[in-house]
């Protein structure tokens, strides 16, 4: 097959569900397929298209609708109706991208696609073409939702420990937030559990994640599905460096901060600063702002704290100007340099499933204050399985106090525990490293899917 005179070995689409923890992994894994030959195009809705600033180097991409061009998700009535409209415009739109692309001579071979958009896979069965699930989530996270899936957990949770084949005991509070908090987000639920509809017609179950990581719910799955582990999904410059132009995912939602967070953070001392964020769509409540405010106060170290445009009006009043001195806060920030910068000893975070995978692979101790989805359970794994960081224990309201916060910022920046800590999260840098790197666990599965689709 020939494109612009480059020879491609097989062209993938790959489509990334609307938000930037889920567009991330899906744009360094194509680059990961571009680099082994592979053409890729990147499909993403047209919503969330016209929010995005787009950066040098990245995957060219294509459009599909959600049926909300203008808003996508905030404009539905609910995310129930978003998601059975995305359902039902997204194949009508991703079969017609699909034609076009055959038509002009760049004919699909394979999809690739995240579960939270299981009717992917139908389409691509239609048109003959392989399918490839990629979870952006963990293997432990999907281990969950799948025996939800099949009845084998059964809700709502009545045992105070939860046993699952290749996972340690956990207890409800470590569970997803759609599990122990049943009927929170009903839509979501059924789109979690939902990922395993059609399973059965994949080609590929895809995870973002690395054997060494998860070995042993990875070597659970793998006896059921076609399960390869591809990740950590990290530009190739904050790992292996073998993708020379791969500095950064190349699609933000929000417009970093950058100089002022790099200046800033230049000539502060090893370890020294706090780094505090909550991704792209925690919403805490006012509480739960002011109590990490004041443990951040309490602390009395230098912290970056990213506070989304949205979320700054619940900062206590004054705080910015009275902590300006030893704080820095911005609506934005490039996390991966800020996480690689040497001056940060310590990620205060929600612990998304990026985030996590990106402090593994910096080596950045994490203090965890989960806010839902798969958060409460990343935390868990983070403090009990990893040992890398603290999960930071709630009151009878769920909220994180100031006295914890600051406790659990000391105890890794100065504490015992914290020695412990950095010495782990040393050695997890150098497994993700090792893992994308050549021969290592995660390219050889990259290997063998790009050589079974040239094959096939
Ligand atoms: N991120 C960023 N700048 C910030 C905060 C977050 O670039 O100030 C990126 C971060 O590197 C990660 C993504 O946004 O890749 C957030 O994904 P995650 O799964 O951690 O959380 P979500 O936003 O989905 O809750
Ligand atoms: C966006 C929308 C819904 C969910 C997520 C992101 C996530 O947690 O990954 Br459930």
């Amino acid at each position: 097959m020939e494109m612009e005179g480059n020879v491609y070995r097989a062209h993938c689409l790959v489509l990334a569900y609307p938000a930037q923890g889920h567009i991330n992994p899906m744009m360094e894994f194509s680059k990961r397929l571009e680099h082994k030959g592979v053409k890729v195009t990147l499909v993403i809705t047209k919503s969330i298209s016209h929010t995005m600033d787009k950066e040098a180097n990245s995957i060219p991409f294509e459009t599909i609708s959600d049926g909300y061009d203008e808003g996508g998700v905030a404009e539905a009535e609910s995310i129930h109706a978003y998601l059975e409209r995305f359902r039902r415009v997204g194949s009508q739109t991703l079969t017609e991208l699909i034609e076009k692309l055959s038509n002009s001579g760049c004919p699909v071979d394979c999809v690739v696609y995240d579960p939270f958009l299981p009717w992917a896979l139908d389409i691509a069965k239609k048109f003959g073409l392989v399918g490839a699930m990629l979870f952006t989530q963990s293997c432990a996270v999907d281990n969950i939702y799948y025996h939800v899936y099949k009845g084998v957990l059964k809700l709502p949770l009545s045992e105070t420990e939860i046993f699952l084949p290749g996972s340690p005991p956990l207890r409800p509070q470590d569970m997803p937030s759609f599990i122990y908090d049943l009927g929170s987000y009903p839509a979501y639920f059924d789109m979690v559990v939902g990922q395993f509809s059609n399973v059965d017609k994949a080609d590929w179950v895809l995870v973002n994640t690395f054997y060494e990581l998860e070995e042993e719910v990875v070597d659970w799955m793998a006896k059921i599905f076609p399960l390869r582990t591809i990740g950590p999904t990290i530009p190739s410059m904050f790992l292996d460096k073998r993708l020379e132009d791969d500095k950064d995912y190349g699609l933000s939602i929000f417009k970093p901060e950058t100089d002022a967070c790099m200046k800033w953070l230049n000539g502060r001392p090893r370890g020294s600063v706090v780094y505090v964020s909550f991704g792209s769509f925690v919403d805490f409540q006012v509480e739960q702002m002011e109590e990490i405010a004041w443990g951040l106060r309490m602390s009395n170290r230098c912290f970056l704290w990213v506070v989304r445009t949205s979320e700054e009006a619940k900062l206590p009043k004054n705080f910015v100007e009275e902590t300006s001195e030893k704080g820095l806060v911005v609506s934005w920030c490039p996390q991966l340099k800020v996480l690689a910068h040497e001056a940060v000893g310590c990620f205060v975070t929600h612990c998304g499933w990026n985030s996590t995978l990106e402090a593994l692979s910096s080596g950045v101790p994490m203090v965890a204050i989960p806010y839902w989805s798969d958060q409460s359970t990343n935390a868990k794994y983070t403090m009990d399985v990893w040992k890398m960081g603290l999960k930071a224990p709630v009151d009878e309201k769920g909220l994180v106090r100031r006295e914890i916060a600051e406790h659990c910022i000391r105890e890794i920046m100065e504490g015992e525990r914290g020695e412990e800590i950095k010495k782990n999260a040393l050695k997890w840098r150098k497994l993700a490293k090792e893992a994308v790197d050549e021969g290592g666990s995660s390219d050889k599965n990259i290997e063998e899917f790009v050589a079974k689709l040239v094959h096939s």
